[in-house]
């Protein structure tokens, strides 16, 4: 039967997705992570990061990533439960945003990479930058502010890109790069994302960027899908030649490298473009139409929908990026997902069923205790300066402590995307945490909305799998509808269905208010929120 292979490239690990599709015979035959610190840790990452010492700084390893690849490539080689021969073709979803710069070693060693010796010991040394930053990089506020101005405005460049200027996005990542060591930038002969990065690596040339990733980067004109010579212009000199061009998401970019073939036995599967990990989950939470949103929740907290016409968010909080289905993708990504809930569960010394039984032993509301869990700083809103804010919450008490942070990533997630205008009725959620549904009842509540998992932890790497059978499809002359491309993939999970409590839906609703205030106070936006807590405390008593 015809296999497809996604991988997702993400910040803590690399995972593998291969489905067997034959007509509406489907299955997933096998699905691996490779988790960076564990299987790589001469690297030294923490949770996929390396460590800094300013806490705006984020960077990963670009060598590392590649010897991921291999190992991970090696792991589907070894294991029976796929033909490797099957093998059609092969996508690939990246964590978002992050950006890897080769020098003029590069192209020559990707053309000409020997089967009897390592990939990562034939691509140390083509990196201008040995450290590649990634997604959760904050330090780039002047920069911001420069291209900004460039552009004429934060809505101009939204208008022209989906998005007004964010630190993490990789045109001021390279602004911030040129500006510090424009020697080395001058040398950078090409800026890859870590999508297309990881596309080169598989076909042995520079391979194109997706739409879908290429629009969280500042520099591409959203509704044009191509380069914005303004946008180029504002963010560094000579930008567009270091760039590779952006080709459509179904594109097949060559087939495998021989690399890959003599090496490890793969076939000359087809290689389709990466593309970014949030475009790639929207198809792997079978977001395929208007009206249902996902949520993720994985190292970063994310929301998305789809919609069909190029778009921005007036309030200057949210992204639009491409899907990889042909439209657009609103999205909005909070910074403190998993970390976060990670840090309260050790805190208090608890394991993920310990967590979600304290989280039931408080009352939805908590109260009114509210904890802006901005453990690091945040990107939905902005926070440069990391450091939970708490309001009427007992720093030491457990229960209060998990429902604070698990309402807080609900109430900031529904407050931040009021301004996609999407009527929710359903959410599918993914990522790590959906798998706790002690977590998906407050995200129901609080969204008053029908709650189910779909594509199980990995819908990133399935959207891969899926992309990539897609665009198989397509080279042999048949535009599948995607409703038919996913079927039988994104359904949800049967018995995964968790409805809103409609009491606390009502709690939820009056809540929004006590978050906003609190929020708006931290920010020194606002004032004291202590009245507004008191009268939530008020109305929960009489409740
Ligand atoms: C989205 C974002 C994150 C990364 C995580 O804009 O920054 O979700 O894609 O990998």
């Amino acid at each position: 039967m015809p296999v497809y292979l996604g991988l997702d490239l993400s910040t803590q690990s690399l995972t593998a997705v291969a489905i067997e599709v034959s007509g509406r015979e489907r299955r997933v035959a096998f699905e691996e992570s490779l988790n960076f610190d564990a299987a790589l840790p001469q690297y030294g990452t923490r949770h996929g990061v390396l460590p800094q010492t300013d806490p705006l700084v984020a960077t990963s390893s670009p060598l590392m990533w590649a010897e991921a690849l291999e190992g991970m490539m090696e792991m589907i080689a070894r294991d029976s439960s796929i033909a490797l021969a099957d093998i059609r073709a092969i996508s690939g979803s990246g964590q978002q945003h992050g950006s890897v710069y080769f020098g003029a070693a590069a192209a020559q060693a990707l053309a000409s990479l020997d089967a009897a010796r390592s990939l990562e010991s034939q691509m140390r040394g083509v990196f201008v930058r040995p450290e590649s930053p990634i997604w959760m990089d904050l330090s780039t506020a002047a920069e911001c502010a420069e291209i900004t101005a460039a552009v004429g405005g934060p809505e101009r460049l939204a208008m022209l890109t989906g998005s007004r200027a964010f630190e993490r996005f990789t045109g001021p990542q390279i602004r911030k790069f040129f500006k510090e060591l424009p020697a080395a930038y001058r040398s950078t002969t090409r800026i890859h994302l870590v999508s297309s990065y990881a596309a080169s690596l598989l076909v042995g040339f520079d391979a194109p960027m997706e739409p879908g990733d290429g629009s969280g980067m500042n520099l591409m004109d959203l509704a044009r899908s191509r380069w914005s010579s303004e946008a180029l212009a504002a963010t560094a000199p000579d930008l567009e030649a270091k760039l590779t061009p952006i080709a459509a998401s179904w594109t097949v970019v060559g087939p495998l490298a021989t690399y890959w073939r003599a090496r490890h036995g793969f076939p000359a599967a087809k290689v389709v473009t990466w593309s970014g990990d949030n475009p790639c989950s929207l198809v792997g939470t079978g977001i395929v139409r208007e009206g249902t949103i996902a949520v993720s929740l994985g190292t970063s907290d994310t929301l998305f929908g789809l919609v069909h016409e190029p778009c921005y968010d007036p309030s200057l909080t949210g992204n639009v990026f491409g899907s990889p289905t042909g439209g657009y993708m609103p999205l909005i990504c909070c910074k403190n997902g998993s970390l976060a809930r990670e840090r309260i569960r050790d805190e208090h010394r608890l394991d993920w069923q310990t967590f979600a039984r304290a989280l039931g032993e408080r009352p939805a509301g908590n109260g009114g205790a509210i904890l802006l869990p901005w453990f690091d700083a945040e990107i939905t809103p902005t926070v440069l300066e990391p450091g939970p804010r708490r309001y009427g919450l007992d720093p030491a008490d457990a229960a209060a402590n998990v429902r604070a942070v698990v309402e807080a990533q609900m109430l900031s997630l529904a407050i931040h995307s009021e301004w996609m205008g999407v009527k929710v009725n359903r959410i599918h959620a993914t990522g790590g945490a959906s798998q706790n549904p002690a977590i998906l009842q407050v995200m129901a509540d609080v969204f008053g909305a029908e709650v189910c998992v779909v594509g199980g932890g990995n819908a990133a790497a399935l959207g891969a799998a899926l992309r990539a059978y897609h665009a198989d499809q397509r080279a042999g002359g048949r535009d599948m509808p995607w409703d038919e491309v996913v079927a039988g993939f994104t359904e949800p999970w049967p018995a995964s269905t968790v409805h809103p409590i409609p009491d606390h839906v009502s709690v939820y609703a009056e809540m929004r208010k006590v978050y906003t205030a609190c929020e708006a106070h931290a920010l020194g936006r606002g004032p004291d929120p202590a009245p507004v807590i008191a009268a939530f405390g008020r109305a929960a008593g009489q409740r």
